[in-house]
């Protein structure tokens, strides 16, 4: 079965130039179309919860902001034939209960690295991985608690949800990778993958979002000087509801395009090369 997935206008543009901020890949990643309205989470099960939000407290499954801003999106590159290595960071990642809701909602990791869990709440959550690859961990937190460091608890690369059985409503994406060249986007949707230690050349871009690129969106891109810079990606602000119509059979994949521009950075002009981007709707059986 196809996906219907949209990646558009993605302009790619190689960074060609020497003595310039530091180096990264960049990008931005924003809604072709309307977000569906969020809906309001319902605390009223825990008057604990409720309390906690003077104000309706919105689904995170789709973050978007006025202009299509996308959130919580991960960003990471591979490479056919080569295996991407890094160390992975001292400090470990962290994962809160604040409100009854998990922060971040989606949380990118390195195998590795350690993990910890807080509890900012001052009464239960317990926090139950799905993980099948990684061992899976169960655990209740009854109050107020920094957390213990899981040491070698994230052995592979997966992508694995952790929710309180307590609170339905509490979901994290954890996303593990292997090597340290991914981001998670922000608010303003842009995103900021380090290349330190990373070779130039070319690699392939996977962009995955919970709903809207549940199977990773990818595209191909060069990495020059350390430096790639994406000036846009789109991603079908319908995708969840197309993928919906697709497995009753009655889809078709949408219009996938790439286009590239020269780059500007804070140097000035500089960036002849231009790079063409190569967008492939993901494909699922
Ligand atoms: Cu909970």
């Amino acid at each position: 079965m196809k996906l219907h997935a949209l990646l558009t206008a993605a302009t790619l543009s190689a960074g060609l130039c020497a003595g310039t901020a530091s180096a990264q890949i960049t990008g931005k990643v924003t809604l072709d179309g309307k977000a569906p309205e969020p809906e309001q989470v319902n605390m009223a099960a825990d008057a604990k919860c409720a309390a906690a939000h003077p104000d309706p407290v919105m689904d995170e499954s789709i973050v978007a902001g006025e202009n299509g801003e996308l959130a919580n999106v991960v960003v990471s590159i591979s490479a056919e034939g080569k295996e991407l290595k890094g160390e992975a960071p001292k400090e470990p990642a962290v994962l809160d209960q604040v409100g009854c809701q998990y922060t971040p909602h989606v949380l990118a990791m390195m195998v590795g690295q350690d993990f910890v869990v807080k509890n900012s709440d001052p009464f239960l959550h317990n926090v139950h991985s799905l993980a099948l690859d990684n061992p899976a961990f169960n655990f209740g937190q009854p109050n107020k608690d920094p957390g213990k460091k899981m040491t070698n608890s994230i052995k592979v690369t997966e992508r694995f949800v952790i929710k309180c059985d307590v609170h339905p409503w509490m979901i994290s994406h954890v996303n593990v990778f292997e090597h340290p060249f991914f981001a998670v986007t922000k608010e303003d949707g842009t995103f900021s993958i380090p290349t330190k230690g990373l070779e130039d050349g070319s690699y392939t871009l996977e962009i995955w979002h919970e709903k809207l690129a549940a199977e990773p969106i990818t595209q191909e891109i060069e990495v020059k000087d350390g430096k790639a810079t994406i000036e846009e990606i789109k991603i079908m602000a319908d995708a969840a509801e197309a993928r919906a119509d697709d497995a009753a059979g009655e889809g078709d994949v949408k219009l996938v395009s790439a286009e590239a521009e020269a780059c500007k950075t804070s140097g000035g002009a500089c960036c002849a090369k231009k790079a063409e981007g190569a967008a492939q709707v993901a494909k699922s059986n």
